[in-house]
């Protein structure tokens, strides 16, 4: 089957890209092994399916991201607070693997772990999940130093808009774009993908309406034949 929309998680390695989708699509948080090449998911969003990529932070596999980008409807861009070196990696080294996305992919910034710096992130957002830590009272530090600020993954958006020739106008706001979760807590995470799921449906319709698109036909995907995991949902 032919996905109609493709959302693909690009970032450094141990940002937990594996983690937030494993958190999402199966609503756990297990160990991961370092991503190898890639892996698909497929979510089905209203009548619409949705092929989520997640892609492998290594340097080694740096050269695949620009082919996993392409035609992607919305692009998740994500680094760890708790290092600095991580959201400078997305600009100095995932963005220009974007360019071989739609020229309306719609982009989102997204600072994992953050249950290690804010209490707050303890607190799964789901009334279904319940964190494995008890929450602290009140959102308060905890010990572990944050190295990103959400001012930081503002400036990045606008920073994305201007590599990509985008009006801020024209866009959904940076405000509404730049997200922080928790994949070990689920907390904010639903959040995250139905926001992007929901802006990515304009899209789908559109390339619908447009007659056969240019999405990638998984089954002719050879990359799918490395991956860790492959699952349909
Ligand atoms: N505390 C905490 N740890 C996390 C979170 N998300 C991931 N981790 C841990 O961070 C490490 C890396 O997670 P992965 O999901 O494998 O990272 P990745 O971005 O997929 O890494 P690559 O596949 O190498 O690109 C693992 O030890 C995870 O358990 C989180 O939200 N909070
Ligand atoms: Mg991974």
């Amino acid at each position: 089957m032919k996905p109609d929309g493709k959302v693909v998680l690009l970032g450094d390695m141990n940002v937990g890209k594996t983690s937030l989708l494993h958190r999402y699509m199966e609503r756990r948080f297990q160990g991961t092994v370092s991503t190898v090449g890639g892996a698909f998911f497929l979510k089905q969003w209203g009548p619409h399916h949705i092929s989520l990529w997640d892609t492998a932070g290594r340097e080694q596999f740096h050269g695949l991201g620009s082919m996993y980008c392409r035609g992607a409807a919305a692009v998740i861009l994500t680094y760890d607070v708790t290092n600095l070196q991580s959201i400078v990696e997305l600009e100095d080294r995932f963005l220009a693997l974007t360019d071989t996305a739609n020229a309306d992919c719609i982009f989102a910034v997204v600072g994992n772990k953050v249950d290690l710096t804010d209490s707050c992130a303890l607190l799964p957002e789901a009334e279904d999940e319940r964190p494995s830590e008890k929450p602290a009272s009140g959102c308060v530090p905890t010990k572990v130093k944050r190295q990103v600020h959400a001012d930081d993954a503002i400036a990045l958006y606008k920073k994305i808009l201007k590599y990509r020739m985008l009006d801020e106008k024209d866009v959904p706001a940076a405000e509404k774009m730049c997200f922080e979760t928790s994949a070990k807590t689920g907390y904010m995470v639903d959040h995250l993908f139905e926001t992007v799921f929901d802006m990515v449906v304009p899209t789908i319709l559109e390339q619908k309406a447009e007659g056969p698109s240019q999405i990638v036909d998984l089954n002719n995907c050879k990359t799918a034949k490395n991956t860790q995991r492959s699952c349909c949902r």
